[in-house]
């Protein structure tokens, strides 16, 4: 017997099909974030990042333009298994006639639907609410309203654009509408900007679009730099609005009180939303953004996709920007961790363990929740790497090095 027969019999002896779970991980795209690439700065150069996020570091060798983007996006790629998608914002249109955020079109994108086209991918979408010089205050909540206007343009072309890549790759695209829209300190009305936000929404989704290219969500937050006081987008606002419109309230793990875990909310909102859209983040503290790792709340999100039968039905995207360390690695560590995660929830006896808790017999379940922590996993992932020819445990790590040394240290 090889070493991976050996493995496969052992999980056997608990009921787990090692084939199915690589089956089942080869079928999940996972939304590769652009921005880690280039510390969400976009092509528009239009000042610094807004909007009570930041990226912290300076780790040389950011992606300047698209065609560097593209080049460090390929590269890590490449040294994760399976086909995935990838998750652009407005910010990042492509051309020398590039329009406002406003006016944007299907067109200023139709490079990345090439590259996605030339590399396998799907696309996801999100509208950029951030870094412009008329999202210095409010946006879609904005009380001027002509700003507001101007964002509700924007989020508006964002749909359209989402619709082209799923009609032109075939694989239906998330258009995600997150805003910064917040106060630092105590307001004097927080229903005025909610009721705005609402109503701006309203117009957002009116058109009615291919429902089998776009899927519609909006993500929402408790608190950003700056912005500490008040969220105009919370959580029982989105929750609220997405239930009644049917749109998805998407679920950033960075975006909750710090006890809270997104893990828990997962079966309550599979219940009543046909699909669940995440974005997997790890927040330090606060929304802090940093490189997911193999961590409890990674795999009891994972956990909750697999016993809940909800991989096909989910949306998981990764939002981090860690800006201190080589960006290639962090894609490549992130992606990589949550295929990890995946794995490892696939590689559980369920039902075996769902039934000793109906059943309350909690000192079994105990037992053997415990005992399914030192099952061989690493092989099975290792045979996955291979399967899907990529370097297996850390064997990546040198091409990112020879990358580093030969293309990204030679960046200004
Ligand atoms: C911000 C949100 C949002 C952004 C990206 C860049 O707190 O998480 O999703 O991180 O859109
Ligand atoms: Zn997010």
């Amino acid at each position: 017997m090889t070493r991976f027969e050996t493995v496969k019999a052992h999980y056997g002896d608990y009921g787990v099909d090692v084939d199915k779970a690589l089956n089942a991980l080869a079928g999940v795209r996972i939304s590769m974030h652009c921005w880690q690439g280039d510390d969400v700065t976009g092509f528009e150069n239009k000042g610094s990042l807004s909007g009570g996020i930041a990226a912290t570091g300076n780790y040389p060798g950011k992606a300047r333009n698209a065609e560097e983007l593209m080049a460090d996006i390929k590269k890590a790629l490449s040294l994760i298994p399976g086909k995935h998608k990838l998750n652009l914002h407005a910010s990042y249109a492509i051309g020398g006639d590039v329009p406002d955020r406003d006016k944007l079109e299907p067109k200023h994108f139709s490079a990345w639907v090439d590259f996605a086209r030339a590399e396998d991918l799907g696309l996801d979408f999100n509208p950029t609410f951030f870094s412009h010089p008329r999202a210095e205050g409010l946006t879609l909540s904005s009380p001027d309203e002509s700003v507001r206007r101007f964002w509700i343009e924007h989020g508006k072309a964002s749909r359209r654009i989402a619709e082209y890549f799923g009609k032109a790759l075939g694989i239906s695209a998330l258009n995600n509408i997150w805003i910064p829209d917040g106060y630092k300190d105590i307001p004097a009305d927080r229903l005025g900007p909610r009721a705005r936000l609402r109503a701006s929404l309203d117009e957002v989704f009116a058109e009615k679009l291919d429902p089998a290219c776009v899927i519609d969500c909006v993500e929402s937050k408790v608190f950003g730099i700056g912005l500490e006081s008040y969220t105009v987008g919370s959580h029982e606002f989105y929750l609220a609005y997405a239930a009644k419109n049917n749109v998805l309230c998407l679920l950033d793990t960075g975006h909750f009180h710090p006890t809270e875990m997104v893990s828990d909310k997962i079966p309550s909102l599979l219940l009543f939303f046909g699909r669940l859209a995440l974005h997997v983040s790890r927040p330090v503290r606060w929304d802090s953004d940093h490189v997911i790792i193999f961590d409890e709340e990674l795999k009891e999100i994972a956990k909750e996709l697999v016993r809940c039968n909800a991989l096909d039905k989910t949306l998981i995207g990764l939002d981090f920007f860690d800006a201190s360390i080589n960006r290639i690695a962090a894609w490549v560590t992130g992606m990589r961790n949550m295929q990890k995660a995946l794995l490892y929830a696939l590689l559980m006896p369920h039902e075996k363990l769902a039934r000793l808790q109906e059943e309350g017999n909690f000192t079994e379940l105990l037992v053997l929740m415990e005992e399914c922590k030192f099952l061989p996993f690493a092989d099975v992932w290792e045979e996955f790497c291979v399967r899907n020819n990529v370097p297996p445990r850390d064997a990546w790590f040198k091409t990112v090095l020879e990358y580093e040394k030969t293309i990204l240290s030679k960046r200004a």
